[in-house]
């Protein structure tokens, strides 16, 4: 299968909680490849822009209030099947949900804080790459 690239954000309460390298740890021992990667505190504009297929629900006021309430990392993971792979790291958005070892079973304490994001399909994940990266900042293995 060809490489394929996904994109994560970990999100404030996970950035809080100090285990930024504990989750890039989880994405390199499945085999995933971190390409791009930075920490950015969201605007309301740029938390509101990323997640506007959301803005007609119940919670998007509180989802736009949780995601600037702290500096989140973004990243791009690259690898086999990458999208999927990333959504099985996670485990289901509910963390009651999630399944034993999972990032979400492990760091997220509900569902309205629940620790990461990660692109549900290959459309999406370009999309939300290029709302956070330039070309120029992801950087593809050579060797
Ligand atoms: P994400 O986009 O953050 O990776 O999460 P997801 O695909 O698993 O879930 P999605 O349906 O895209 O929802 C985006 C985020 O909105 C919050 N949410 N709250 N209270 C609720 O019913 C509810 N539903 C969704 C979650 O923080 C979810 O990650
Ligand atoms: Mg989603």
């Amino acid at each position: 299968m060809a490489l394929e690239r996904t994109f994560s954000i970990i999100k404030p309460d996970a950035v809080a909680k100090n285990v930024i390298g504990a989750i890039y740890n989880r994405f390199e021992s499945a085999g995933l490849r971190i390409v791009a990667s930075k920490m950015v505190h969201l605007s309301k504009e740029q938390a509101e822009g990323f997640y506007a297929e959301h803005s007609e629900r119940p919670f998007f006021g509180a989802l736009v209030s949780f995601m600037t309430s702290g500096p989140v990392m973004v990243q791009v993971l690259e690898g086999e099947n990458a999208v999927l792979k990333n959504r099985e790291i996670m485990g289901a958005t509910n963390p009651a949900e999630a399944l034993a070892g999972t990032l979400r079973a492990d760091y997220a304490a509900s569902i309205d804080e629940n620790a990461c994001h990660g692109s549900d399909a290959p459309e999406s994940a370009a999309r939300e790459i290029a709302y956070f990266f330039t070309a120029e900042e992801v950087c593809p293995r050579t060797r």
